[in-house]
């Protein structure tokens, strides 16, 4: 009977650890952010910017849903007539409204901040367009900074010297001289049709994606991501540049690829979600 007894308390003594851990780890699952689940994603630990642009028509009140930044929520400024419309239809159903810019001196301003600056980490940019028109023979500029004429980063459609071709560009430049340079010509882009494009940071390669194909091929460059000191703009470079189309779910995930590093990638099927 003593041996029984015994055995009772040592088997109560053998599981209550493992008890105990399996109720702790629960207890830690639950307050730790949700887990990346890579291809698409969301808004998870990696996300230091969220902008849905969706609200009321006319809103110029713009928010930012991410947590995970140095400085998240980013607090944004709308100048010129940029504001939320909800008369086009979104790229899906539940749609309720883009961020309008009409080419005219319409942007979107964010204060600097290291969530901007990636250094050598892998990151990924991407937003879904719709263009009103396209530049001609000059930029329409999406995201970036400026500091000075030899400091910037910046990632714009250009239109080239062929009236029929466009490009997806990404500069980061230091003392003048880019230090990482991407240009991939896009087969076929038109107005009033939503696209997803994402630029995207692998270890050393550089791809930009339209509607999930890559274009052309990814860019092999080691250059590390320079520091830029200035406000953060959407819609606008320099006072010139300026974006005519909407705009919406534009997402700056740093850290991770999200998985994004083959030929194609899965289009995400609706707004991005915690
Ligand atoms: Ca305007
Ligand atoms: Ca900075």
């Amino acid at each position: 009977m003593t041996s029984f007894f015994f055995s009772i308390i040592a088997a109560i003594l053998f599981l209550l650890p493992v008890q105990c851990a399996g109720f702790f780890e629960s207890y830690v699952a639950a307050i730790q952010p949700p887990a990346v689940s890579q291809g698409i994603g969301g808004i998870d630990q990696y996300t230091v910017l969220m902008i849905h642009g969706t609200g009321n028509d006319t809103s110029t009140s713009i928010v930012d849903s991410s947590y995970a930044g140095a400085d998240s929520p980013h607090d944004f400024t709308a100048s010129g007539d940029a504001q939320i419309d909800t008369s086009v239809a979104g790229p899906w159903e539940e749609d309720t409204g883009s961020i309008l810019f009409d080419g005219v001196g319409d942007f979107l301003t964010a204060l600097d901040s290291d969530d901007w600056y990636f250094a050598n980490d892998d990151f990924v940019i991407d937003f879904r367009i719709r263009f009103d028109s396209f530049p001609a023979l000059a930029a329409m500029n999406m995201v970036g900074q400026r500091e000075s004429v030899g400091r910037i980063w910046r990632l714009f459609l250009s239109d080239t010297a062929d009236a029929t071709e466009y490009s997806w560009r990404y500069f980061n430049t230091w003392s003048s001289v880019k230090t990482i340079e991407v240009n991939r010509d896009i087969a076929s882009i038109s107005t009033g049709t939503w696209y997803h494009i994402a630029f995207v940071r692998s270890g050393n390669n550089f791809s930009f994606y339209q509607e999930g194909a890559r274009l052309i091929a990814a860019v092999a460059d080691d250059s590390t991501t320079d520091n830029i000191t200035a406000a953060f703009t959407i819609g606008e470079f320099n006072s010139a540049a300026y974006f005519a189309g909407r705009i919406k779910e534009i997402r700056i995930s740093k850290g991770t690829d999200r998985g994004w590093t083959g030929d194609t990638i899965q289009v995400p099927a609706g707004p991005y979600t915690q």
